[in-house]
């Protein structure tokens, strides 16, 4: 296939030398070689956060973005960088691009789902089962060096398996994180989505659709998995905990400002429900200090996707993505396809 957006605004075409991209985060130095074999590469090695206006400073001129989710591309930025062809981004969830802003500039905008999915379900699961089982909370008590002895009900927490499994958002992730419960841990599995599985899907986790108060009123272990959007914003608010069992855990590996954290602090600290297990929050990396002070949480920096390989596969696919689309070839993984090969 010819240059995939070859009709765009030209920047760094042909006849003005290889296209220039930036890489806004630091990332594996293999995949700023590879990038450098195909562009004239801006790299971030010291991994600098950049506020907007040195983002918007830093893009002028280049053709092509990998960003991760700090970087947030909306129309303010696209404006400003009018020859921005392509934005790559190193994550599944794409809450930082502002699609309609990249749909109407025709620029190209990419995710890495798939490489991500068992990884973050794994953690998805050891978080849920860390909340069940008061993990960290006991590992706290221990190093402390509270623990003098045994006692019957130090640290009794809920059992996982056998127990109500509720998902809401039934993705990719979330399938995946329904298959251990009821494939390794004999739960009852049941979830909200917009849209229902097929039965196919459905039929060999043994999973149930419900509506939501449902899900609220029947999970064991509540764990939420929907893309962050204006309808998702405080999906689990203080109405929605205190419709859920005090023996309960919530735990969110999907994105900040689907859980209200304030009412999830007052309902950990009043124990409306038993434990909390959060990868994300609202305002990250900022934490509310109403989590920071209540023990019956767990509480992790946003590393759900974080190991070796999976990092490596969804930095090598942002990269796909970036090379595919400023040379020859389909993009893999495109968010708005539909404005490949649209004039603009
Ligand atoms: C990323 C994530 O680590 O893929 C996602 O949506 O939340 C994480 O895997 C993070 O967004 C950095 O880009």
């Amino acid at each position: 296939m010819a240059d995939a957006m070859s009709s765009r605004a030209s920047a760094g075409g042909p006849g003005e030398g290889r296209p220039r991209v930036l890489i806004a985060r630091a990332v594996f130095p293999q995949v700023v070689q590879r990038l450098r074999a195909h562009f004239e590469v801006e790299d971030n090695p010291d991994d600098t956060v950049y506020t907007r206006a040195e983002l918007i400073e830093r893009l002028r001129g280049k053709a092509g973005a990998l960003t991760t989710g700090s970087e947030r591309i909306d129309a303010e930025v696209l404006d400003a960088n009018p020859q921005l062809r392509v934005v790559a981004n190193m994550a599944v969830g794409y809450n930082n691009f502002d699609i309609p802003a990249c749909n109407a500039r025709g620029v190209l905008a990419t995710n890495t789902p798939d490489v991500l999915t068992e990884t973050t379900a794994d953690f998805g699961f050891a978080l849920m089962m860390a909340a069940a089982r008061r993990i960290a909370e006991s590992e706290h008590f221990l190093r402390s060096g509270q623990w003098s002895r045994w006692s019957y009900d130090m640290y009794t927490g809920s059992d996982v398996h056998g127990a109500t499994l509720g998902i809401l958002g039934m993705g990719r992730i979330g399938q995946a994180i329904a298959r251990r419960g009821a494939l390794g841990f004999g739960m009852r599995v049941i979830y909200h989505n917009r849209s229902r599985l097929a039965p196919e899907l459905e039929a060999p986790l043994g999973a149930r659709h419900v509506d939501k108060a449902t899900l609220l009123r029947e999970s064991d272990h509540l764990v939420l998995v929907l893309p962050y959007s204006a309808q998702s914003h405080h999906a689990i608010g203080a109405a929605e905990l205190a419709q859920m069992k005090p023996t309960a855990t919530l735990t969110n590996v999907a994105r900040g400002g689907i859980v209200d954290d304030a009412a999830l602090a007052q309902a950990l600290r009043e124990r409306r429900i038993a434990a909390a297990a959060l990868d994300v929050f609202e305002g990250e990396p900022s934490v509310h200090p109403g989590l920071l002070e209540v023990p019956n949480v767990v509480l992790t920096p946003h590393i759900a996707s974080a190991t070796v390989a999976t990092r490596r596969a969804m930095a090598e696919l942002a990269a796909d993505n970036l090379i595919a689309a400023l040379t020859a070839g389909a993009p893999p993984t495109p968010i708005n396809p539909e404005v490949l090969g649209r004039p603009r």
